[in-house]
């Protein structure tokens, strides 16, 4: 596969080939893709803007069609679509799968949403004047993607943009650039208009930059590391206009684990929430904080099942944990787990480099014990196949400790009393709550987010989308 950006309706073959590596087998090229540069982004806004006018007035049930028939087309091509994600992302087949079922049902949603967008009318505080709120279209939105969902991200962001009327320039991640590009040929044959959606593919600091400086971009919404979602938000706010802005960042999330937990529950929740993936999911809980009276057999379970999962390349069934995305992604989780041992934390399982049948960036899922709040595997998000049990003495030290973190995004608890349940869904810091549930499943059409250092800027998904994608009017009129 050789990738083209797309341009005001034109795709656009670009320099710089880059080779798109399978990571569960580096032999193996999954495509090449260009690198952009900032005359392109120039341009891919340049077509944004002759678009925006148009697209922002254009008919809702056009809108509603285009996304429909793209949710159509997803759900359709699913295995597909599934088998290149898993290919150049490393998460296993029925996961990956199941991510592109997901942004299928995504572009279904906000078809519907297309439809339902409302306002409000107010009686005014003064005679004969009639106040009326409406939602319109932002703009030309600047969407910067990770690596780590390469269809699903990219499907919650476009699709709400597009619904409300917005033209779109998509930067995705440089590790999964091909799924991105799939997505792009299914909107163009879904009819998006030329110039409403743009792809630009290249490197964050230059196309990314490109994205987050240009006048022309009225909003930015990005999902990655905190590092560069802090530079983003800062170089929108220095923008000229300054740009609306929203981050999806980090999590160290918790889950807390009581005496009272169903104990075949509280692991299944906490090793598929911390593992499937690969573990690199921000919503993955990375911090296991178990009560002492649960403790010893919790652990005992859980290491019983993590023997019992097959690291492996991808696209095999039995495969439980694919790869990690990339050598610089194997080299810093392998570092937290020397990290872990020189905090004096025991290593109960896994942190190794191992192999599969093909050449690849595998490693034995991480689980450490006798973890203390203040060590930085407890503080600092790996990202990785990585879970850290911290052993507490009641539900009001769990508490505690789940809410030390600059973190916020998703919390979870595993206990049988609706007295602990209650109290930790009104007092937990986290966006997110679970019970009895994995910290890193959601609804799409439910809100997503998180707070202090986790997310920035309104929600994603659900309806709640249209705060980032809209901008509000107020209307008065004196009506005589
Ligand atoms: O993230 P980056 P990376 C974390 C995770 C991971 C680490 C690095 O710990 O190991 O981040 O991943 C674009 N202006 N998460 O390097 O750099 C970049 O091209 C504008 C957690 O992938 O934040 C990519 O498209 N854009 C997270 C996107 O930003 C820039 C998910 C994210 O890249 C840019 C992903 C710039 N200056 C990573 N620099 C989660 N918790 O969900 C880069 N980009």
């Amino acid at each position: 596969m050789k990738g083209h950006h797309l341009i005001g309706g034109e795709w656009i073959a670009g320099t710089d080939l880059v080779p798109d590596i399978n990571p569960s087998d580096t032999g193996e090229i999954v495509g090449e893709f260009p690198t952009g540069d900032e005359a392109l982004v120039n341009a891919a806004i340049e077509a944004a803007l002759a678009a925006k006018h148009g697209w922002a007035r254009s008919n809702i049930q056009l809108r509603h069609d285009i996304l429909r028939r793209a949710s159509d087309a997803i759900m359709a091509r699913r295995e597909e679509l599934g088998t290149l994600l898993a290919r150049e992302e490393g998460k296993p087949i029925a996961e990956a799968i199941g991510e592109v079922v997901r942004a299928a049902h995504v572009f279904g949603f906000f078809a519907g949403e297309a439809l339902r967008l409302g306002g409000e009318k107010l009686p005014s505080i003064r005679d004969g004047v009639d106040v009326e709120i409406t939602r319109e279209p932002v703009g030309v939105v600047g969407i910067i993607a990770p690596w780590n969902f390469p269809i699903a991200i990219p499907a919650w962001k476009i699709a709400p943009a597009l619904a409300f009327g917005n033209c779109v320039v998509f930067k995705p991640a440089e590790m999964v650039p091909a799924s991105s590009y799939a997505l792009a040929r299914i909107l163009v044959e879904a009819g998006v208009p030329a110039g409403v959606f743009n792809l630009v593919f290249g490197k964050g600091r230059v196309v990314g930059t490109a994205l987050t400086s240009h006048p022309g971009i009225d909003a930015i919404s990005f999902t990655g590391s905190v590092g560069t979602g802090r530079s983003v938000a800062a170089a929108c706010v220095a923008a000229s206009p300054m740009k609306k802005v929203q981050l999806e960042m980090g999590g160290k999330n918790p889950l807390i684990v009581l005496d009272d937990a169903d104990l075949v529950v509280a692991v299944d929740v906490a090793v598929n929430g911390a593992y499937l993936s690969t573990g690199q999911r921000c919503t993955s809980p990375e911090r296991l904080i178990v009560a002492e009276g649960i403790h010893d057999r919790f652990v005992a379970a859980a290491i019983e099942k993590l023997s019992a999962m097959k690291v492996g390349h991808a696209l095999d069934p039995d495969t439980i944990v694919g790869p990690v995305v990339s050598e610089g992604q194997l080299d810093s989780n392998l570092d937290y787990v020397r990290l872990g041992r020189e905090a004096g934390a025991t290593l109960a399982f896994g942190g190794e480099r191992t192999q599969a049948r093909t050449p690849g960036f595998y490693m034995t899922p991480v689980l450490f014990t006798d973890v203390s709040s203040d060590m930085r595997i407890a503080r600092e998000e790996t990202f990785g196949p990585f879970a850290a049990v911290i052993r507490v003495k009641d539900y009001e030290e769990a508490l505690a400790v789940a809410n030390d973190t600059e973190f916020g995004l998703s919390s979870g608890i595993c206990t049988t009393s609706l007295k602990y349940a209650s109290h930790y869904k009104r007092n937990s810091n986290a966006g997110m709550v679970m019970v009895n549930l994995p910290t890193a499943g959601v609804d799409y059409h439910a809100p997503f987010g998180g707070r202090r250092g986790s997310s920035y800027g309104p929600r994603e998904q659900g309806r709640y989308a249209a705060e980032f994608y809209t901008s509000v009017k107020t209307a008065y009129t004196a009506a005589g």
